[in-house]
């Protein structure tokens, strides 16, 4: 990584913890630009990642600047230091979620195209709602999300956002997301990037759902159900009650959990989801790829925070089972 382009890193993950009004717009351009340019899937070039290794860092960690702040000695010290890292992110309208979906679903085999979530299908990008995929909450909104319109920050948070089947977002709903069975009904998924296909009975590559609302289950296929497990990390820790650092709108507390009669509809200040311990085995099952980390260097690049479960998925057992190494 050439010395402009590290600094301009430090600057603007320096400025990501400054109150000043200014500083966001000031690092709008070069924000993006580092996000662009030590992160794209295209760009995780062995001579950058070298030259980083030999001259800067004894890690590979790309975003070591980034995480700086963050401290690992406790669960409660890591949450805590997280939290505060990813705290205050710019919100995106929920229009502009359509475009930052548009890139942060984008198939990495064709750029005309999105992979939905829970189906697997390659979609041709259309217009925001226009097409046979819409926007999941995967975090769902009827749990813990205030209803403020343009202040509703984890409504547009694209870190727990996907492009979606129409029908298949439909069948989720607002279950939980936990284990089924072979009595639950099969939502297959289409073979496309060397993932998905037919399966051959349960689990395969298939979703597997039961029930309706907050007593129904919803499992997710083995493709990309660490990606959703680690977008309710992600939401669990960036969501701590309180207030928004720079717009003061109020913000739930959301909260992971092994308690399923807990996760209940409404806008409490404090609110439910799981199954955790389900969600953590899946985080296991189905690790970080190339595909994952793009889609948080799109969302960063607009919101200015990252998933810190994607980029360091070692500090999931720390902070949600305490297990520290
Ligand atoms: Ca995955
Ligand atoms: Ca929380």
């Amino acid at each position: 990584m050439p010395t402009s382009r590290l600094l301009r890193s430090l600057f603007v993950s320096l400025c990501l913890f400054s109150v000043n009004p200014g500083c966001s717009q000031q690092t709008g351009e070069p924000r993006d630009a580092a996000a662009g340019a030590d992160t794209p899937v295209s760009g995780r070039s062995a001579s950058s990642t070298g030259a980083l290794e030999s001259s800067e860092s004894p890690t590979t960690d790309p975003h070591a600047a980034y995480y700086a702040s963050v401290d690992v000695s406790n669960p409660t010290a890591l949450r805590a230091s997280l939290h505060a890292l990813i705290d205050d992110h710019r919100r995106a309208s929920y229009s502009q979620c359509w475009q930052i979906l548009k890139k942060a679903d984008e198939d990495p085999l064709s750029p005309s195209h999105i992979l939905d979530l829970y189906g697997n299908n390659s979609y041709v990008k259309v217009a925001g709602g226009n097409g046979p995929y819409n926007r999941e909450h995967t975090w769902p909104k009827s749990y813990g999300f205030p209803n403020d319109n343009a202040r509703n920050y984890p409504y547009t948070d694209c870190h727990h956002l996907f492009l979606c089947n129409n029908g298949y977002n439909s069948s989720r709903g607002n279950k939980p997301f936990d284990s089924c069975a072979t009595s639950c009904s099969e939502k297959p998924t289409v073979a496309n990037g060397g993932q998905g296909g037919p399966g051959t009975g349960y689990p395969g590559n298939s979703n597997w759902t039961t029930g309706s609302g907050n007593s129904g289950r919803f499992e997710v296929w083995i493709g990309r159900r660490g990606d959703v497990a680690r977008a309710m990390f992600y939401m669990d820790v960036r969501y701590e009650g309180g207030v928004h650092g720079n717009t003061a709108a109020a913000e739930p507390d959301l909260v992971l959990t092994d308690n399923m009669p807990a996760i209940r509809t409404g806008s409490g200040n404090v609110a439910h989801m799981g199954r955790l311990s389900t969600l953590l085995e899946w985080h296991n099952q189905d690790p970080v790829d190339d595909k994952e980390r793009a889609r948080n260097d799109a969302v960063f690049e607009f919101q200015g925070n990252r998933n810190p479960f994607i980029d360091h998925p070692e500090w999931v057992d720390c902070v949600f089972k305490e297990e520290c190494d």
